[in-house]
């Protein structure tokens, strides 16, 4: 690692300035136009959005994919720092809670000066008016992840300056158990392939209930991806998840917050959030399964 950089040349280099209000990031010597859309993480047990993930698309809402299949090795290092920053900036104006927590994907071949880039990174923040503790860094589980004693020390040094770290799609690499023994992560995001279709499938609740219990174990908080249906959700709600991703709550948005769907919980604590109810009114609560409550984005 080579020390911590000076964020305002990285920030030319991303090609994009934190006053800038244009709704596209460019990369410079490129003609790659992108922008972000923003997905919901609702956080159950509170009745409301926990934080966003922001997931990069293409100016006509081109895949993220698609994106990065345009993206050279020479400018990774440039659109992972550029994604970030118009990740921040956005959020900065799309959020109206304090609370919110802004997810960020992180590339992980990107990642070869990991302090600087979040240096860079904790500037925009600033600028944008967001904590170090609203922001969330996803670090994918893959193959392309970096060797795990690199990734070991680049998350240690992200929660020493004081953001939040997430290793996204647990369970969908072969060694994710491997990867949390080395890896402190704040967050674990369980794969959607053992989310799919779990009602009715007793080996992925055997699974995704021992990731429960060793997370907790383990003082990790776990949030569940990819949620398609209700019988899902309810599924891992009675596991003891309460942070829940999936188009079911909310598809992302391009430029925008998205409307979100908050369910009532079984244990009907919403939307009284932080008042415990009677026993009676809880069994009051459970033929109301269906029920679900739309509720508006932060934002205007
Ligand atoms: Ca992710």
């Amino acid at each position: 690692m080579t020390g911590w950089g000076p964020p305002q040349a990285d920030m030319e280099m991303a090609g994009l300035g934190f006053a800038g209000q244009t709704p596209r990031g460019v990369i410079d010597g490129s003609d790659l136009v992108f922008t972000m859309a923003f997905q919901p993480i609702v956080e159950l047990h509170g009745g409301k959005v926990w934080g966003y993930e922001a997931l990069v698309r293409g100016e006509n809402g081109e895949s993220a994919s698609s994106i990065l299949s345009r993206v050279s090795a020479q400018t990774l290092y440039r659109f992972d720092q550029a994604c970030r920053i118009k990740a921040i900036e956005m959020a900065g104006r799309l959020f109206r809670d304090t609370d919110t927590k802004l997810s960020i994907n992180v590339l992980p071949n990107a990642v070869f000066d990991p302090v600087a880039n979040l240096h860079v990174s904790l500037k925009a923040a600033t600028a944008a008016g967001l904590r170090p503790d609203q922001i969330v860094f996803e670090f994918t589980e893959s193959e392309r992840i970096p060797e795990p004693r690199f990734a070991a020390e680049i998350m240690s040094r992200y929660r020493d300056l004081g953001v939040l770290t997430a290793l996204d799609d647990f369970g969908s690499g072969y060694s994710g158990l491997l990867r949390l023994a080395s890896l402190h992560p704040d967050l674990v995001k369980i794969d959607m392939g053992l989310i799919r279709d779990i009602h009715e499938d007793s080996r992925r609740q055997a699974i995704v209930s021992a990731i429960v219990g060793l997370t907790r174990q383990l003082g990790i908080t776990l949030i569940a991806e990819g949620i398609q249906s209700e019988d899902e959700y309810r599924t891992l709600e009675a596991m003891g998840i309460s942070l829940f991703q999936g188009f079911y709550f909310g598809a992302p948005e391009i430029g925008t917050l998205p409307q979100v769907r908050i369910p009532r919980t079984v244990r009907g604590e919403f939307p009284v959030a932080g008042q415990r109810q009677t026993a009676s009114a809880i069994m009051q609560g459970l033929p109301s399964l269906s029920a679900v409550q739309s509720v508006s984005p932060p934002s205007a």
